[in-house]
């Protein structure tokens, strides 16, 4: 059974960037649902009870049609939020450094064009998904968004920074401004987590 992770901070942790209300409600419902209706659509599936999010989720193909859809979109919920709340930090304006900074460089050239490619993919998403920066088979950085639920680990692709761009991340603050809700994202990234995410893959 699948359970709903404690946010590592205060729901208040990340105003005025993103707000307590829609904190609140982002972890405690909208993540909660996820987490109960991937254990709803696992219940008939006894062969895939007790494996872990990132194996249901290489895996989909293999997991009988009557709960795939159910395992793409609630396990690819659960495991989206779960990092998602890793990657936000209660302190501001934080920057990468080490490796991973190295490796931004190397793939983008430079932070601010880093920014802008992510940028682009969180505003291009159309409707619901997900921007991420992902870790690909030959340890390159590389930015992309996906709709829906749906998880770079389907792909092989390992991601350590990721912005949901569903509404209800960010509509009571900022309605239908996405690009401001984008722009304010940067001053919570938590860098240390992403870049021991970064180490992680690629040591
Ligand atoms: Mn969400």
């Amino acid at each position: 059974m699948f359970t709903l992770p404690e946010l590592p901070y205060r729901y208040d942790a990340l105003e005025p960037y993103i707000d307590v209300q829609t904190m609140t409600l982002h972890h405690d419902k909208h993540h909660q649902t996820y987490v109960d209706k991937l254990n709803a659509a696992l219940e008939s599936q006894p062969d895939w009870q007790g494996k872990d999010l990132d194996e249901l989720l290489k895996n989909l193909d293999k997991i009988p049609e009557v709960s795939r859809a159910a395992v793409r979109n609630h396990g690819g919920g659960h495991a989206n939020h779960s990092l998602f709340w890793q990657i936000l930090s209660p302190e501001h304006d934080l920057k990468p450094d080490g490796a991973l900074d190295e490796a931004i460089i190397r793939d983008f050239r430079d932070m601010s064009s880093f920014q802008a490619a992510f940028t682009t993919a969180a505003m291009n998403q159309f409707g619901s998904g997900w921007a991420w920066l992902v870790v690909d088979q030959a340890k390159k950085l590389k930015v992309m968004a996906l709709p829906n639920q749906d998880s770079p680990v389907s792909q092989g692709l390992t991601p350590i920074l990721t912005l949901d761009v569903w509404e209800h991340a960010y509509y009571l603050k900022y309605q239908n401004r996405r690009n401001e809700y984008v722009e304010n994202f940067w001053h919570v990234v938590n860098w240390q987590e992403v870049g021991r995410r970064f180490e992680q893959v690629t040591a």
